[in-house]
């Protein structure tokens, strides 16, 4: 299955999320093509939606204290629902659908994470650090919304500039 990375500002971004009834082969087979895409580009975490998919469901590989991304470590979440979010943490976070652009963001400390396998099967799990960025990240994606959408004005309007900017010099190139 062939994937492209939908980027900002496709509008397809911004479409929330379908609930997830049926667990078949294909899609197993989405979640593979999803795997290695995220690990071709780059990326720690991928939203179904980020690949023009808008159902809910993400993946998330983190890396080692040694900065590998171990398969072992995948974790497949379908239908997420997040809960008991305590704390702040302070994060600079990146996304594979708004390239190039790094910025701090505010999130929740800890969670509690209740979601599907790839088989339906339900699962609890009390999620802090990287994770806990991740998730949300992640789950921000299944609404529609991007980690830009919690910048403030002033650093929105100085984004907008600096991506108008780098996309006009990519299609230069071309
Ligand atoms: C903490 C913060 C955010 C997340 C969400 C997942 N984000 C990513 O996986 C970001 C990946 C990323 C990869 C890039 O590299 C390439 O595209 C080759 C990248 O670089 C460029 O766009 C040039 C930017 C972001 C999880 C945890
Ligand atoms: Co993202």
């Amino acid at each position: 299955m062939k994937l492209e990375i939908v980027t900002y500002p496709d509008i397809r971004l911004k479409r929330k999320s379908e609930k997830i009834e049926v667990f078949d082969e294909k899609l197993h087979r989405l979640l593979d093509a999803m795997y290695e895409k995220m690990i071709n580009t780059n990326g720690i975490g991928l939203a179904a939606i980020q690949v023009a998919h808008p159902i809910r469901l993400l993946v998330i590989n983190l890396p080692d204290e040694n900065d590998v991304q171990k398969k072992e470590d995948l974790i497949e979440v379908i239908n997420p629902v997040l809960s008991n979010l305590e704390g702040s943490t302070t994060y600079q976070e990146g996304c594979l659908s708004v390239p190039s652009f790094y910025e701090d963001i505010e999130r929740s400390a800890t969670l509690t994470l209740q979601y599907q396998d790839r088989t339906g099967q339900e699962h609890t799990l009390q999620a802090d650090g990287l994770f806990a960025i991740a998730l949300q990240h992640e789950m921000d994606h299944l609404e529609g919304k991007l980690f830009i959408d919690k910048l403030s004005y002033s650093r929105r309007k100085k984004f907008e500039k600096e991506y108008k900017k780098m996309l006009k010099e990519q299609k230069s190139k071309k």
